[in-house]
């Protein structure tokens, strides 16, 4: 019930950031470009395969000698059952993932205050999903309403011939390439996800697509991983350049982020050959970190920076880059860039990491040795304030509690009959 909401709201706006004062508003009235990069996990970065650098494009972000982009090296996905619709989730709304089943299928009608319906009301921001699939799948054509999307640019807009597609949907590089229209027709500011598709598992790829030789494991979906992440690589800097030519890259927001892993611990014996040690839970749960890199106009990129942080810190983040304040919202995660930010990484199953130790299934670790250790009380504690944490988060969408809140005067509860999707209805 209401008084629910209020233990929510009182736990939030106690967890809360106050914002960087050098990057509050540095983004205000710029275009966000987010880029998923579907199934990238961090260990591919400067991994070398057969010799050669697995992703030369993403590699070169990072390493980026004209300082436009800052990493994070220490960021983490957090999804459960929902894969992909959880990032979303994650990254929209700053709420966790469900324990079973995904949000966006089971509560897909709730009430949110999600970040694209924020954006525009707030500062009228255009809100735009690219995405090469059915619009039903994870029932997005629903819960997108729920979140104020405007556009949701489906398989209906693309051209699905064959030769297009593999796996899920359409190929990357058809999928960049014939964005770049729509994205262009998007009235400014917008905020654009767009969202890839041909590294997914079972990364199937075409030979004559295939830019690099396989892995050696033995393991056909470890040893293909290698050839769909080269060729998502490819297809970005694809993208990058057709943004350029289009004008719309110097002065945009460029965020890119992973929303979970590509290899189970089912791999676990094929994945001990890549990294050359064995698979341990303590270290299958450090390989959950994905890419988390933002380029932001006029401020100069930190190149790599260390702080721990993971998916329900992004819509915190974002909204102070834009100059809107985020105390008055419901959110789990804090702004990355702001000194109060809190270095803890909480996964759905309760599992945590930290900067010195992890906790991970039952058990401790110190992070620099991998060896387990006995928890101090602070850690027990720490074990418990996430458990606690998850549960209100989960309270919310149970209890679809989101409709008994309003964040402040000016909030405006989205009308989901506004909106509707696909080619065949505009
Ligand atoms: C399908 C795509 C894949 O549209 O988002 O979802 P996943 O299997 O990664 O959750
Ligand atoms: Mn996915």
């Amino acid at each position: 019930d209401s008084s629910d909401i209020t233990e929510v709201e009182n736990y939030t706006k106690n967890k809360f950031a106050e914002p960087n004062p050098e990057l509050f508003g540095a983004a205000k009235g710029k275009n966000i470009i987010k880029i998923h990069l579907e199934s990238f996990q961090s260990f591919l970065i400067d991994y070398k395969l057969h010799g050669e650098e697995v992703t030369p494009f993403l590699n070169s972000l990072v390493h980026d000698e004209s300082k436009n982009f800052t990493s994070f090296d220490n960021f983490f996905h957090q999804v459960a059952q929902g894969k992909t619709a959880d990032a979303e989730l994650l990254l929209d709304t700053s709420l966790y993932p469900l324990p079973q089943g995904a949000a966006f299928v089971t509560k897909g009608n709730n009430t949110y205050q999600a970040l694209p319906a924020i954006l525009k009301q707030q500062q009228g921001y255009t809100n735009a999903v690219f995405h090469g699939d059915n619009k039903s799948f994870w029932n997005r054509d629903e819960v997108y309403k729920e979140f104020g999307i405007d556009k949701f640019f489906d398989s209906s807009y693309y051209d699905m011939s064959e030769e297009n597609v593999i796996g899920y949907g359409l190929k990357d590089k058809p999928f960049f390439e014939e964005s770049m229209p729509m994205l262009e027709s998007l009235e400014e500011p917008f905020y654009a996800h767009m969202m890839t598709l041909t590294h997914h598992h079972p990364y199937l790829i075409s030979p004559e697509e295939a830019s690099i030789k396989p892995a050696e494991t033995g393991d056909p979906s470890v040893d293909r991983y290698f050839q769909t992440a080269r060729y998502l690589d490819e297809s970005l800097k694809q993208f990058f350049n057709d943004l350029k030519e289009a004008g719309l890259y110097e002065d945009s927001v460029i965020m890119i982020y992973g929303d979970h892993y590509g290899i189970s611990e089912n791999h676990d014996p094929a994945m001990e050959k890549i990294m050359g040690e064995e698979i341990t839970d303590f270290k299958y749960k450090q390989m959950q970190r994905v890419p988390f890199m933002i380029k932001i106009p006029g401020v100069d990129g930190k190149g790599t920076v260390h702080e721990y942080s993971s998916q329900i810190d992004v819509m915190p983040t974002l909204l102070h880059l834009v100059g809107i304040h985020g105390q008055d919202y419901i959110q789990f995660g804090t702004d990355m860039f702001s000194k109060g930010h809190k270095e803890y990484v909480s996964f759905r199953d309760g599992d945590f990491i930290t900067p010195e130790y992890s906790f991970v299934s039952g058990k401790y670790y110190d992070n620099d040795t991998g060896e387990e250790i006995e928890p101090s009380k602070e850690m027990k504690e720490m074990e418990k304030k996430i458990r606690h944490e998850l549960g209100l988060s989960d309270k919310v969408l149970y209890g679809d509690l989101l409709r008994f809140y309003t964040p402040n005067e000016e909030w405006e509860p989205v009308k989901p009959s506004e909106f509707s999707y696909g080619k065949e209805s505009t």
